[in-house]
């Protein structure tokens, strides 16, 4: 009971590697991401702790190392690791987070199924989180929690110790009152996360859906709202708001709503565009494409993530535009975040159908339009193709931020190529100057495929300048340096050592 600062978060903040039947425990390879950002601020507190899971054969098992010390180039810090079963991972994450939360989340009701739902296993595991974070917080302390899987800790937390200042973040959309209150278990998650003293959201949109929740269970009475930041407004688009509810009192207690989107690492990302393997990996590629035009989509495999939906928008545009067949190409990159999660292999299988019927139709021995990546690439690789890539084709359904189509601008270093984002990516606020399209309308995404692909460069460039400015001013390490400062003012606030030291730590 020693830390200032907890972190709640599901991965564990370094590798674990077994050397000659030994764990080490090593910084991650990558700094990409919001694990290292997240330590950087370690370095700003005296003693600094972060809590996770890590499956158990048998949690009792007096062999599992529950908290380990760990020194890196962000400093010293505890980590405290929670022993769980397969069973309760697979009931508490596969199960009830992602397929309960995670459609409702997104707005999918159809897919929502409580049927395999173990509620009484998602609230124990959510106590040992809460139990754990509680034994490593010191008096006053600042806990930050992350993600939906977690929704019960800052209830749990503030019954076990009244003196903590907490804070929720979602990484996921809020939904509003009629979908969220499809879930039978809403009381107790509001109620749960009433209990916190800030609760942070990407954007505007969410954090007013998140009272519209409360307020069909509470009567909060009138809540302040300030103006959204132009800069987070971009005009016409579906998840623009004008203004934004900024706390919710209930009880007599205060939450601060926290609305700031989640950046990229800027600065790494333009060191790895700027380096010599990634110009070698470029140049590999930049050969490989040829003359063609390259089409570039990353992301996980997800029914969120609208990906068939997009490939069946490059078979109508091969259709429609013939003079283009043979001389555009896809590069389709959808990785599974966990084989062992079923809900995904339906969707796996119709992407390799729609894009092997692509190839077979509009594809010859030497060229295949489509080329669907189903494994990691490397982060390096990626940004490689992030330079080659024309256009970055980005058209989720339902996404909390997406950082992908924020990489991508980060790595145009060059400052061309074109974005076109779906304006139900919670980053679409941010970049009013991408080519936005709506992924639910067959016309809008044939539009905007079409204008992206024929855009002139004088207007490539206007806009990517635009988009660079924008990713740029919100990067990583504003983000946290924001959500900590509303957590904790006198610690991480503007003129805390910590809000002034930052910028060097984050380069660790
Ligand atoms: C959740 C929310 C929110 C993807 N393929 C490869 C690869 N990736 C990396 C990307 C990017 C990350 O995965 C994906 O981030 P997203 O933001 O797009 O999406 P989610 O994983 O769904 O994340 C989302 C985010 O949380 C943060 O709050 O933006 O809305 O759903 O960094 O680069 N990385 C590598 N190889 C791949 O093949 N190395």
């Amino acid at each position: 009971m020693s830390s200032d600062l907890v972190i709640v978060y599901h991965r564990q903040p370094y590798e674990e590697v077994v050397v000659d039947g030994k764990t080490e425990y090593r910084e991650n390879k990558s700094p990409n991401g919001i694990v290292p950002t997240l330590k950087s601020f370690f370095g700003k507190v005296e003693n600094a702790a972060w809590v996770a899971w890590k499956e158990a054969a048998t949690p009792s098992d007096p062999g599992f190392d529950r908290v380990v010390e760990i020194e890196d180039s962000f400093g010293r810090y505890t980590v405290s690791r929670l022993p769980l079963t397969a069973a309760q991972v697979r009931s508490f994450y596969h199960i009830t987070s992602k397929e309960a939360f995670w459609p409702i989340l997104h707005g999918f009701k159809e897919k929502y199924n409580y049927d395999p739902v173990d509620w009484p296993t998602f609230k124990e595991v959510n106590w040992a989180f809460a139990e754990a974070a509680a034994a490593e917080a010191a008096q006053g302390a600042s806990v930050w929690v992350h993600d939906y899987n977690l929704w019960l800790v800052p209830g749990y937390l503030r019954q076990m110790r009244p003196d903590l200042r907490i804070s929720f973040y979602h990484h996921t959309p809020f939904p509003s009152a009629d979908m969220f209150n499809v879930l039978p278990w809403r009381g107790e998650i509001i109620d749960s996360l009433l209990a916190a003293d800030v609760v942070g959201f990407h954007i505007p949109r969410y954090a007013a859906n998140f009272l519209s929740a409360v307020r069909s269970q509470h009567d909060v009475g009138n809540v302040p709202r300030a103006a959204v930041p132009a800069d987070l407004i971009a005009e016409g688009s579906a998840l623009s708001d004008r203004t934004v509810p900024t706390e919710i009192t209930h009880n007599g207690h205060v939450v601060q709503l926290g609305v700031t989107p989640v950046g990229v690492d800027v600065d790494y990302i333009t060191r790895l565009a700027g380096n010599e393997n990634t110009a070698t990996l470029a140049k590999r590629f930049r050969a490989e494409v040829g003359d063609s035009t390259m089409l570039l989509s990353v992301g996980r495999t997800d029914y969120t993530k609208g990906g068939a939906d997009q490939l069946l928008a490059f078979e109508r545009l091969l259709e429609r535009r013939p003079e283009l067949r043979g001389t555009v190409r896809l590069l389709h990159v959808s990785v599974s975040a966990n084989r062992a999660m079923t809900v995904y292999e339906p969707i796996q299988r119709e992407l390799e159908e729609i894009a092997g019927r692509i190839n077979g139709r509009f594809g010859s021995f030497t060229f295949q339009p489509v080329a669907l990546i189903s494994r990691a690439v490397p982060f390096e690789e990626l940004v490689a193709w992030y330079q080659v890539a024309d256009v970055a084709w980005i058209t989720p359904l339902a996404d909390g931020m997406n950082l992908v189509c924020k990489e991508y601008v980060s790595a145009r270093t060059d400052g061309d190529g074109v974005l076109v984002l779906s304006e139900f990516a919670g980053a679409a606020v941010e970049m009013g100057a991408a080519v936005l399209t709506n992924p639910f309308s067959t016309r809008a995404m044939d539009f905007a495929i079409d204008l992206a692909i024929d855009m002139p460069e004088e207007e490539r460039r206007a806009r990517m300048t635009l988009l660079r400015a924008a990713v740029a001013k919100r990067d990583t390490r504003h983000w946290a340096r924001d959500q900590l400062a509303m957590l904790s003012p006198e610690k991480f606030g503007e003129g805390s050592a910590a809000a002034a030291g930052s910028d060097e730590t984050a380069a660790a």
